[in-house]
């Protein structure tokens, strides 16, 4: 049997996607085997997400640093764990939890946590030799998610006159997930060659989508229809559409007040947004609708579930934080009928799955996401097949950043051979 017992933890400071510093960890076990984990970063991040730690030295990256992040690895966190078992996936997270002492992970950092955690099961499925994805998902995990490609990007993600932040491609309609994939990849390079006809910018966001200036929001539904169409494929039928309004980045008060600054169409309430969601919802083919409010518009959130919830998947981000005290709220308030799920919004794979198992346990559907900032690290891919598929958004057809995880996914596809299935 090979010994799976922790040997080495040890992080460094690298740049993300945006070119800002994020944490690596890099562990070994007794039997010599070792393994790099890479945490990921968000822009419109919640409120309430486990804290990322920053060093705030303005001399360094802007206040970005993460050096105390990466100290608290390897003088706090590597003394802790050393001598444990990597498989003990649980009992690693919460000894770390426990280390910390806050609620919100402010005093190691979520960032200096949840790459050790990462690191921590792919070590263990490593040594075992078993795919990650098969160590996490267990012998039954076998299904791929929908790749919900965000190919036109807006509000903070990019420097539009766009106020959501993403609009995705859904190929509900797709046999496999390769499929799946081919389907909205080429409705990416046909909504390009639409902007570029219409003298429209065809530069791309941080997720690797467009980020032209529109009229509107809605000009981006007419012309990712169009570009669904124009790709050969039936919207509504082959291909969905999902949004991420990312609403919080444009409230005012982040309580039922807005601002669609970006495009100019200036003051709104909950209630305006929710007009505007349900003409929407009648007029294209929307299959989720993420954070449509503010993360502190609980009572918006429940009147746009009462309108639509019957209609499309409402999915929490900002909302939610992945922190199964603000899902359970929602389930009980019915605020929304989906969650987003982020690894580093509550910080360790064990707390990340129990927000899953609350979905699943409650009827809920969950989205599992990357964030704006990334790595080429692939762990979310597994993740996503370990949690059983559902649906997964990480990003565009263009970043390398993106496609690793869409192309560990074909890959996880082409293992599972004959055993694979696809969303339903
Ligand atoms: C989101 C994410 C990922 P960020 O709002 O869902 O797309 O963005 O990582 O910037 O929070
Ligand atoms: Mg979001």
């Amino acid at each position: 049997m090979a010994d799976t017992t922790i040997k080495q933890i040890k992080a460094l400071e690298i740049l993300d996607s945006r070119g800002n510093p994020t944490v690596r960890v890099f562990m070994e076990l007794e039997d010599g085997t070792k393994v790099s984990s890479s945490v990921p970063s968000g822009a419109s991040t919640g409120e309430y997400e486990a804290v990322e730690l920053r060093d705030k030295d303005p001399k360094r990256y802007d206040g970005k640093g993460v050096l105390n992040a990466v100290d608290n690895v390897n003088t706090q966190i590597a003394p802790l764990l050393i001598g444990m078992d990597a498989r003990e996936q649980a009992k690693i997270d919460s000894a770390m939890i426990g280390l910390d002492g806050t609620q919100n992970k402010s005093n190691l950092g979520a960032n200096a946590i949840l790459g050790v955690s990462m690191a921590a099961a792919k070590a263990a499925a490593q040594s075992s030799g078993v795919e990650l994805f098969r160590y996490l998902g267990g012998a039954d995990a076998r299904r791929l998610p929908v790749p919900c490609m965000n190919i036109l990007n807006g509000g903070e993600h990019a420097d539009n006159s766009v106020d959501f932040q993403e609009f995705m491609a859904v190929p509900v309609g797709a046999p496999t997930f390769g499929e799946g994939l081919r389907y909205v990849a080429q409705t990416f390079h046909a909504l390009k060659k639409i902007l570029a006809a219409k003298g429209l910018a065809t530069s791309v966001g941080d997720e690797g989508g467009f980020a032209p200036d529109l009229q509107s929001n809605e000009e981006a539904m007419e012309l990712i229809i169009e570009a669904i169409e124009t790709a050969g494929f039936e919207p509504g039928k082959d291909i969905m559409i999902g949004i991420d309004s990312a609403a919080t980045s444009f409230s005012t008060d982040k309580k039922g007040n807005y601002d669609l600054k970006w495009s100019g169409a200036g003051k709104k309430t909950s209630d305006d947004l929710i007009a505007l969601a349900k003409e929407w919802v009648e007029k294209y083919p929307i299959l989720f609708w993420e954070d449509p409010l503010a993360e502190e518009d609980w009572e918006g959130f429940a009147k746009f579930t009462a309108e639509l919830g019957e209609k499309i998947e409402i999915i929490g981000d900002d909302l939610f934080v992945t922190n199964t005290k603000f899902i359970a709220r929602g389930i009980q308030e019915k605020s929304a009928n989906a969650s987003l799920i982020k690894l580093n919004q509550i910080g360790t794979v064990t707390e990340t799955i129990d927000a899953v198992r609350m979905c699943r346990d409650h009827g809920w559907r969950y989205l599992i996401s990357h964030r704006s900032g990334e790595t080429a690290d692939t762990f979310l891919a597994d993740f996503a097949v370990a949690m059983d598929g559902g649906q997964l958004k990480t990003g565009s057809a263009s970043r390398s950043e993106r496609l690793a995880k869409y192309n560990r996914l074909l890959e996880i596809e082409m293992l599972l051979d004959e055993g694979a299935l696809y969303y339903e």
